[in-house]
């Protein structure tokens, strides 16, 4: 693992993928919650779920022309729809009419270039899961604010969320499993976390992790309170988000000196592809300019893209980064 996490400070740039069946709607990965879209309804978005022109190959080889040394993507995000082949629900995309294991692709393709892979996983929120909690039981956006009672949910009492646990832990297994060589799991968010720290085994978690997988490193953003490897603030490298919890305060201190990955997106605000936002990504100057002051806090980058619905790249995404690429090497910075 110490290993693992020197290449990690070393490797200072990655790519961020959010991509999931909200790309459909084009508006942002928190659409579903924004616009409280019901859950039936949204689970829809599966059957036309058609990742066409998702190419592990093509993204593998834009990452390195861009400097980048690995890749991180969302495996599962809010919305609870899986990226790879899992038992534990149907809700995914080998189990969708595309019948894609996408994150088997990256991973295959990561191995064969030697880019480093990371699983972003979404621990602290999820729309989909019978047994999540309820917004009455803490956090406002642990549920969209639906008027309609959703027959799916089924979590009344704080016994519940243990299930959800089991389900997190068992598709854990799977994905160290399945993809032995991920060298990390990226948790997320916080905010779900910070509301009820109480209802998060982080320890536990963090010990499956481990047995399963020595050499895999950990984050939670800018904290849980468990032995993360590293923190990864959005945006800010001394971003303290939920600074009014105690969990966060305390997580903040016990991390200050760790290395640090900040992430931030190439669209102007969301992570996931938002189509009110075309033309407006950011340059590969402001992309440079972003790159260097990201390192002059001695944190790496990790810079998102929201592939389109069918898993392409915006083309305005693709020349920035090979053009960031250039700049970096002409510049002797890589
Ligand atoms: C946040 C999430 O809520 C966003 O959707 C995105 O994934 C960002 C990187 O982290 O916590």
């Amino acid at each position: 693992r110490q290993a693992n996490l020197k290449w990690f400070v070393d490797a200072r740039y990655g790519m961020f993928i959010h991509y999931g069946l909200y790309a459909q709607l084009a508006k942002g990965e928190w659409v579903q919650l924004r616009d409280t879209i019901p859950v039936a309804e949204y689970a829809r978005l599966k059957d036309t779920f058609a990742p066409d022109k998702f190419s592990a190959d093509f993204i593998t080889d834009l990452a390195i022309k861009a400097g980048m040394k690995y890749i991180t993507i969302t495996s599962k995000h809010h919305d609870g729809f899986c990226l790879f082949r899992t038992a534990e629900t149907d809700f995914n995309s080998v189990d969708a009419p595309c019948d894609r294991d996408l994150i088997g692709e990256l991973a295959e393709a990561c191995n064969k270039k030697g880019l480093g892979l990371f699983l972003y996983y979404s621990y602290a929120a999820d729309w989909k899961h019978p047994y999540f909690y309820s917004r009455e039981a803490g956090w406002n956006n642990a549920r969209p604010a639906y008027n309609e009672p959703q027959p799916e949910y089924l979590f009344q009492k704080d016994e519940d969320f243990r299930i959800y646990v089991d389900y997190v832990h068992a598709q854990l297994k799977e994905l160290l499993t399945q993809y032995p060589t991920v060298a990390g799991i990226w948790f997320d968010p916080i905010m779900g976390l910070y509301n009820r720290p109480d209802l998060f085994p982080v320890e536990e978690t963090y010990a499956l992790i481990r047995s399963m997988s020595p050499h895999a490193l950990i984050s939670f953003k800018q904290g849980a309170n468990g032995d993360e490897d590293f923190s990864a603030p959005e945006r800010n490298a001394n971003a303290q988000v939920g600074s009014q919890f105690e969990v966060a305060r305390i997580a903040y201190e016990k991390n200050r000196n760790k290395p640090k990955e900040i992430c931030n997106t190439l669209q102007p605000h969301a992570w996931g592809y938002n189509k009110s936002t075309d033309g407006k990504h950011k340059t590969a100057s402001e992309l440079v300019e972003i790159i260097k002051d990201t390192w002059s806090k001695d944190a790496n980058l990790l810079m998102n893209v929201g592939p389109l619905p069918d898993g392409s790249f915006p083309d305005e995404d693709i020349n920035s980064l090979i053009k960031a690429g250039d700049i970096l090497r002409a510049e002797g910075l890589i």
